[in-house]
């Protein structure tokens, strides 16, 4: 997964924005050094905000804390899917519980080709961009009118994929350009991941280290679009966790080696870091969305990287003149400029401590650290070096915990035929891509047979007349599996198969990923068949058994016999709002569902799924190169609570 990057970013958002504050005309430009606001060279450390994970009453705190935490820019994605779920039919309004991903209509588009040379696909990337790029204009947001976008974004790593396209992709990637610049919007336009970004289109790095990146075009600044803080969970794995000192380490040596731009992904994964309702940041990945990040999921200081980082922002932007006009000498240790001088002393050796002499004085540069000297005598930074913070006392935040009391009812009271939606019936004579729904076989023959099920994922429950006989999911490196199950049919009459597929979040990532079939492929190894229904939902979410003022839906709930165990119940509880801002519902003791809090979809849970027992840590060593497998916690415990 590293090698391709946070991606599921890639598909969703066309344009993305950086923000600061300010009230008048500003003229962005940019030289190799790195962006100019009224002609002013200045450093930019920017966090990843995404504003549909999040409820609007979050946003203030949050770039409130991001300015806090030293940070002087916001950026964010445009996310097509949520803004256009339906054709035509646009929304800008509130946050959406959408499948994240292009919207599916594009892909039912007669002849279309997603993200290629494809005059159905660019008319509508072309429509739905300049949609966006009118709004932002009409409301005066960019900053030549006084706005706050100082950087606009058109497509997302597509140099990763660029090679599955042949021709094709480099003509895409020129259209591209050509269609940012159309806009005349006067800010610098970025593409990330895009080693042969036409010009004047800005390449960026994405990557947990960027130092020794270098911008195709000597006349491009060198900047960071996603440095990534820490990495995604997957629904039964353990917790990655990315050390203060390391994401010090590699910001640090960004600088040190010419950097101006850089951004956090995510400083705070879209505003709470919850994938809300039916979304999901890929396949298999959890609905929390935390990443590790200096604003943990629920919006609270990350410690103690919070505070390393931030002494580290101030610090550099302390240097900021020093730092995008000055000279460099001896590969960017020293930096002079009107008189004054800044060093950084670097050291990637990661078992090694170096002692460095510096204008006649000798320093112990850590293994694996940064040392900044921002007169070149007194170091008073040094990216190792973590100061601890005491974390307050959360429990005194909390009320005593209470028994809730449950009510409950089935969500297929006689078979599974009455149990699922009926307003959403398809038939086919063929497997279909089920992107979202169930479908059922009927066959007709006498003996015990064993069902065998080929698919692509994610979760399958099998009924045979109406009786569950078993259930299987994959792991998130091998979401494609066969089931098999043996099973008995009646002699002589009609027996019906009903094969429940469910997915946990949709392919994000690869080229053509919008052509990888989801769910039940097939075979299905089983004779006589009589065609298949596909069907989407259940019952009680049409019928808003979640509406909790309908008095009309409080029939068929029982408070007696509580099932435990058992698939496809309802389960509904009132409770007390605890004390405290940033209350959080713990869902230990659930299988898997869906959980809903006053009517709002607040996304799946999975604690019945605990990570393997091996592969954990109970220290952390911060030296050397970061990724995804290092630093394990969580072993033997549910991957989100
Ligand atoms: C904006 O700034 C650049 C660089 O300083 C300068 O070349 C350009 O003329 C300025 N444009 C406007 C409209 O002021
Ligand atoms: C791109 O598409 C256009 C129109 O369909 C076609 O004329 C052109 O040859 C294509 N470019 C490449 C590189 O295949
Ligand atoms: C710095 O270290 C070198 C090598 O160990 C030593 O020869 C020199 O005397 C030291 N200089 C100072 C000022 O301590
Ligand atoms: C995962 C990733 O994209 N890593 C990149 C980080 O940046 C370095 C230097 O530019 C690249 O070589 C890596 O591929």
């Amino acid at each position: 997964m590293a090698t391709f990057g946070p991606c599921f970013a890639a598909v969703l958002s066309v344009v993305s924005f950086l923000l600061v504050a300010s009230a008048v005309p500003l003229n962005v430009s940019y030289d190799e050094r790195g962006i100019k606001l009224n002609g002013q060279s200045r450093i930019i450390i920017s966090g990843s905000i995404h504003y549909p994970r999040s409820t609007p009453e979050m946003w203030g705190d949050l770039i409130k804390k991001a300015k806090e935490g030293g940070l002087n820019a916001i950026e964010t994605y445009v996310f097509w899917n949520a803004h256009e779920p339906l054709y035509r039919q646009y929304d800008f309004e509130g946050n959406k519980d959408l499948v994240r991903g292009f919207p599916v209509w594009l892909h039912n588009l007669p002849g279309v080709e997603l993200r290629t040379n494809n005059t159905v696909y660019q008319n509508e990337m072309k429509t739905f961009v300049t949609l966006v790029v009118d709004m932002m204009q009409k409301h005066g947001l960019f900053a030549i009118q006084g706005g706050p976008i100082i950087v606009a974004q058109i497509e997302n790593e597509y140099g990763n994929v660029e090679w599955a396209y042949g021709n094709n992709g480099k003509s895409y990637i020129n259209w591209c350009a050509q269609l940012a610049e159309s806009y005349g919007i006067q800010v610098p336009w970025i593409m990330c991941q895009q080693s042969d970004a036409p010009s004047p289109m800005i390449n960026t790095c994405n990557g947990w280290y960027c130092d020794q990146f270098s911008p195709n075009n000597p006349k491009s600044p060198k900047w960071w679009a996603e440095n990534w803080s820490g990495w995604f969970k997957d629904w039964g794995m353990k917790d990655p966790h990315r050390t203060a000192e390391d994401l010090a380490f590699a910001v640090a040596r960004f600088f040190q080696y010419g950097g101006s731009l850089q951004n956090y992904y995510m400083l705070f994964y879209s505003l709470g870091g919850t994938n809300f309702d039916r979304t999901a940041g890929g396949p298999y990945i959890t609905t929390s969305y935390d990443y590790d990040a200096p604003l943990d999921e629920y919006g609270n200081l990350n410690k103690p990287k919070w505070g390393h980082l931030k002494r580290l922002h101030e610090l550099i932007m302390s240097m900021e003149e020093i730092l995008t006009r000055g000279v460099k000498r001896d590969v960017g240790t020293v930096y002079m400029y009107e008189g004054k001088q800044s060093c950084f002393l670097g050291n990637a050796n990661q078992n090694q401590d170096f002692t460095v002499n510096l204008m006649g004085s000798n320093y112990t540069v850590l293994a694996w650290s940064v040392s900044i000297l921002p007169n070149c005598y007194t170091e008073v930074y040094n990216t190792a070096k973590t100061v601890m913070v005491k974390l307050p006392n959360e429990a005194d935040d909390q009320m005593e915990p209470y028994e809730l009391k449950w009510d409950w009812r089935p969500e297929q009271p006689e078979s599974l035929h009455q149990g699922i939606a009926k307003g959403s019936v398809m038939t086919a004579n063929e497997l279909l891509d089920q992107k979202t729904c169930r479908f059922e076989q009927e066959c007709l023959t006498g003996k015990a047979i064993t069902l065998q099920v080929h698919t692509n994922g994610h979760i399958i429950h099998a009924f045979v007349n109406g009786k569950h006989v078993g259930s299987q999911w994959g792991t998130g490196d091998h979401l494609e599996f066969i089931m098999e199950k043996d099973i008995k049919l009646k002699h002589g009459k009609t027996n019906s198969i009903s094969l429940l597929s469910v997915t946990v979040g949709l392919q994000y990532c690869e080229a053509n990923f919008d052509t990888v079939n989801v769910g039940i492929h097939g075979p299905v190894k089983l004779i006589g068949n009589k065609g298949q229904s596909d069907e989407v939902g259940l019952n009680g979410m049409e019928e808003k058994v979640l509406q909790l003022d309908n008095a009309h839906h409080q029939h068929g709930w029982k408070s007696y016999n509580l099932p435990s165990n058992r698939l496809f119940e309802w389960y509904k509880t009132t409770f007390k709002a605890p004390m405290g801002s940033d209350p959080v519902v713990d869902l230990q003791g659930l299988g898997k569902g869906t959980a809903w809090v006053n009517g709002h979809n607040i996304g799946r849970f999975w604690p019945s799924y605990v990570a393997s027992e091996d592969g954990c840590t109970t220290t952390c060593d911060y030296r050397g190169a970061y990724n995804s497998d290092k630093c394990l916690t969580n072993c033997r415990k549910p991957s989100q609570r």
